[in-house]
């Protein structure tokens, strides 16, 4: 069994959103094209509240970039984003929402970030993730959506450690590129640690 993960594909990484990814919006097609190929299509979604400490606005005198220290860890401060309920939180409105099986919701702990799909930053907790693809008997998870050097990388960080065959979809993902090179670096990464890269349009012969 495959399972296609969409990480993040939501209003406030796409174009106009409080943390805007370079052409973000422009993975929704490449991912709806996708979809059917796959015996599971699940997704996750940054879900934070209001009172979230990865958004700058709750550090006083501190800005979005700006790198504290929360629960033990480096944090890079953020734009207020993906708040519970709120528009910017929702999924793209041209993303394909009937071929999503399960959703997995991250980040709702206001005291610790959480970047992958599958743990919170601390990996104090999970989303409920690996026990579905394990239920559902998945061995080979396919990655793509919002962010690649942030959440993407994560995610498809854990599925390999965690013993899943991994694939990356280079072109159906997008990064934020906060210092230039973020990217390749974060890809270089992922490769490393055993990630498989590929492009849609091999999937879609
Ligand atoms: C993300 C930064 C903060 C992501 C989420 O989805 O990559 N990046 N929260
Ligand atoms: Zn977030």
């Amino acid at each position: 069994m495959n399972c296609l993960v969409i990480v993040d594909v939501q209003n406030d990484f796409c174009p106009g959103g409080a943390l805007a990814v370079p052409d973000g919006d422009q993975v929704v097609p490449v991912i709806n094209q996708l979809v059917d190929r796959f015996d599971r299509v699940v997704a996750t979604q940054d879900w934070h509240p209001p009172e979230h400490l990865s958004f700058a606005a709750n550090h006083p005198g501190r800005k979005p970039g700006d790198v504290v220290q929360l629960a033990g860890l480096e944090q890079v401060l953020w734009p207020v984003h993906c708040v519970q309920g709120t528009p910017g939180a929702d999924f793209h409105p041209a993303l394909e929402r009937s071929a999503i099986q399960q959703v997995f919701r991250k980040g709702m702990d206001p005291e610790i970030d959480s970047y992958s799909g599958f743990f919170d930053n601390g990996r104090r907790r999970s989303t409920g993730l690996e026990d579905y693809l394990r239920r559902e008997g998945v061995e080979e998870v396919y990655i793509c959506g919002l962010a690649t050097d942030y959440c993407v990388r994560w995610t498809a960080l854990d599925a390999v450690r965690l013993g899943f065959r991994t694939w990356l979809i280079e072109d159906a993902c997008r990064g934020v590129e906060l210092r230039p090179g973020d990217v390749a670096a974060a890809l270089d990464q992922m490769r490393q640690a055993g990630v498989q890269l590929i492009s849609s349009p091999l999937l879609l012969k």
